[in-house]
């Protein structure tokens, strides 16, 4: 069936305004190394790792070739009471790439899921504790987990969060750590706002330590337009949770597999150890759906006092370790670890930010920010907000472009892979829209 035959109506997109994109809708139909194609056969540069997720660029061979062994050896293995081979790998694989002793893995199929785990699994520690009143969990304004009932509770998106009910209950947020009066421009990590860290303790004081469970942030926000955290931020905000007893939770879906440059995870990078790390997107390269929970020694402990007949954690999926994804996760962290890809993304950093705030002095640029191989211009909104970013968006899709907006941000992530010319292509068409738009 062509394109022309298909009936547009059964397929409802997420996060899309439909009845636009079905006006003139946007098609991929390929997509190799930095490319995609749509379908009058264009080429489309990447500029955001398809949804921050293709860290090692497109249909990677090693990768594709793992996929498909796997599929026609092992179609399917159950979870729970049972294993295979690979599962027990790739678990080993991503413990060994987590800092400290994020030693424990538990696999789902994405970040919702992996956010939702995180958060059930932070309750039940401190019940099997003894601490059954540490009931609470703690989010952040702006901050994204995903879109179960738990991530959009600990999520602080109004859009995301408006249209479901009463969410969960016993939840709080700290502030968002955007600070624009003081930080615009900033290159890399913002000087200043630390200090909002210690809003903790004000909600400790609050609701007392005692009925609460956890924290979760993401170490940079992403999906609400790139906030690196401030220079001291998060090292205050684990001093403030381990003096109360409050597990820490690092949402790392997006800042990890090198996007930050360096260390595969953020938390490497600036010297911070969660309880708990989440992650998901770069874990396959986006190839085939996976996420993970990865937990500290002390936590995994608590699950296994009980008897040992006894199953220890009631949670789990279907999908829990997919030989797919896990022949996936393994040949991806060997394509990032043979190509350097991660020690790539921070050599690259210094250029590629040289090249984000070279729009400093663009229309409509009220703020840059970037770290790593992630940047994010800020626009001035019209009278109608978002629709300068979405105008952004849709020129550059049609000059042969992928980015992604949120709000009146345009995000920029590519794959790793990234050459400088491709950089440099990127800034320049994004600055060309900027000078034509009204
Ligand atoms: N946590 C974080 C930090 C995320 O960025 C999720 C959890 C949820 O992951 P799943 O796999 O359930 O979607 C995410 C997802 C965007 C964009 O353009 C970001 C995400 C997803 C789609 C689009 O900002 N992040």
């Amino acid at each position: 069936m062509t394109l022309h035959e298909t009936n547009h109506d059964a397929l409802w997109l997420p996060f899309t305004a439909n009845r636009q994109f079905r006006a003139n809708p946007r098609m991929l139909v390929s997509a190799n190394g930095m490319y995609y194609k749509d379908q009058t056969g264009r080429d489309v540069l990447d500029g955001c790792a398809g949804l921050w997720c293709v860290n090692a660029g497109h249909c990677r061979p090693k990768i594709v070739e793992a996929v498909q062994k796997t599929v026609a050896e092992l179609d399917f293995a159950p979870a729970f009471q049972m294993a295979h081979p690979l599962a027990f790998e790739a678990a080993d694989r991503l413990a060994k790439l987590a800092p400290g002793d994020l030693n424990h893995v538990l696999f789902c199929n994405s970040g919702s899921e992996a956010g939702d785990t995180a958060l059930k699994i932070a309750l039940a520690y401190h019940r099997l504790r003894g601490e059954g009143a540490r009931t609470r969990l703690i989010g952040r304004e702006r901050g994204y987990h995903g879109v179960g009932f738990g991530g959009i509770s600990v999520g602080g998106i109004s859009g995301n969060r408006k249209l479901y009910g009463s969410l969960l209950n016993g939840v709080d947020h700290l502030p968002h750590t955007l600070d624009m009066r003081r930080n615009a421009f900033s290159r890399g990590l913002p000087q200043h706002g630390a200090e909002l860290a210690d809003e903790l303790e004000r909600i400790v004081a609050l609701h007392d330590a005692s009925t609460i469970a956890a924290v979760i942030v993401e170490p940079m926000a992403g999906s609400t337009g790139v906030l690196p955290p401030p220079v001291g931020y998060l090292k205050r905000l684990r001093e403030i949770c381990t003096k109360h007893g409050i597990l820490l939770i690092f949402d790392e879906v997006i800042t990890g597999f090198g996007r930050l440059g360096g260390p595969a995870f953020a938390a490497e990078k600036y010297g911070v150890t969660p309880d708990i790390l989440t992650c998901a997107k770069g874990l396959t390269n986006g190839t085939v759906p996976m996420g993970a929970a990865i937990m500290a020694d002390h936590v995994f402990e608590a699950f296994m006092q009980g008897p040992e007949t006894a199953i220890d954690l009631p949670h789990g999926y279907t999908y829990t370790a997919h030989p797919m994804a896990c022949a996936a996760a393994i040949a991806t962290l060997d394509t990032y670890a043979d190509e350097h890809l991660f020690e790539r993304a921070e050599a690259l950093s210094g250029y590629f930010e040289d090249a984000a705030h070279s729009l400093k002095n663009a229309p409509h640029v009220v703020d840059i920010r970037n770290v790593g191989l992630v940047a994010g211009i800020e626009l001035a909104p019209r009278n109608t907000p978002t629709t300068r970013a979405y105008e952004v968006f849709e020129r550059a899709f049609h000059k042969g472009l992928l980015l992604r907006y949120t709000g009146d941000i345009i995000a920029i992530s590519p794959p790793l892979i990234i050459e400088k010319n491709e950089i440099d292509r990127i800034f320049s068409i994004i600055g060309d829209i900027l000078h034509d738009l009204a």
